[in-house]
């Protein structure tokens, strides 16, 4: 029976980011609660937790804030440290692993982001290459580290698998929004299986809503990124 902790996440259903943070909780059995933001109108409770980038996720332990999705996978690997490791324990495969899922924040997700955000067909386009390159680099990675096993981080979800692993339901809804498969069993088959393995895992049961609902999300970030930029010009 897992111990009760005084644990809340400060989160958001189809949040990448939280979702990772979920799925690092129940991969080590903590329990927590949820406490679903609305990021059109913040929370005081979220403003105070993550004054600097305003932002979820935050898990609070103790009544103490920690941000970034990242850090929090770190953190929770650090306290509780009953298996399975989320981190590898040798310092050059914790190094390695930490270098792919800034990876995957710093260029995979940003790609991304922009197919949403391009409001032209050649800005679009641009943005579907960056991408598909970086999902090349990730399935070479992953050749490399999980070197036959069926993770990144071995024989069981890791690192590099939590942070990749959170982006799939945008990978699928930008898939159903704009025809574009980024994994797919043709071009990267190890990650199309390790795909399969990823949301078969037990930790991220019913983590990973339908990506119908990160379709919708995305249309609403879409209005917003448009109202924005027409009250620019
Ligand atoms: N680098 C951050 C990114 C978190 C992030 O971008 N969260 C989004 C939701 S997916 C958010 O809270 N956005 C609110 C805002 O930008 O105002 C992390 O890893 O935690």
């Amino acid at each position: 029976m897992a111990a009760k902790e005084d644990l809340q996440l400060l989160g958001l259903a189809v949040s990448p980011f939280a979702i990772r943070v979920r799925i690092a909780l129940n991969l080590k059995g903590v329990s927590y609660e949820n406490l679903e933001q609305n990021l059109m109108d913040k929370s005081e409770l979220l403003l105070k937790s993550n004054p600097v980038h305003k932002k979820v996720p935050v898990l609070i332990h103790g009544g103490k804030p920690i941000c970034e999705s990242l850090v929090i996978l770190q953190y929770v690997d650090e306290v509780w440290t009953a298996a399975p490791s989320i981190l590898p324990a040798e310092p050059y495969n914790r190094a390695v692993a930490r270098f792919w899922a800034g990876f995957v924040d710093d260029k995979l997700f940003p790609s991304m982001v922009g197919i949403l955000k391009a409001t032209t067909e050649e800005e679009r386009a641009a943005k579907v290459s960056e991408t598909l390159a970086a999902m090349g680099k990730l399935e070479e990675a992953f050749a490399e580290r999980a070197s036959g096993k069926p993770f990144f981080g071995g024989d069981s979800i890791g690192y590099v698998d939590l942070a990749l692993g959170s982006t799939l339901i945008w990978l699928e809804a930008v898939r159903r929004m704009f025809g574009v498969a980024f994994i797919d069993a043709g071009e990267t088959p190890l990650l199309a299986a390790w795909a399969e393995r990823f949301r078969e895992a037990e930790a991220a049961n019913g983590e990973l809503p339908d990506a119908d609902i990160a379709v919708e999300f995305g249309r609403t970030l879409q209005a917003r990124w448009a109202a924005a930029s027409a009250a620019a010009n």
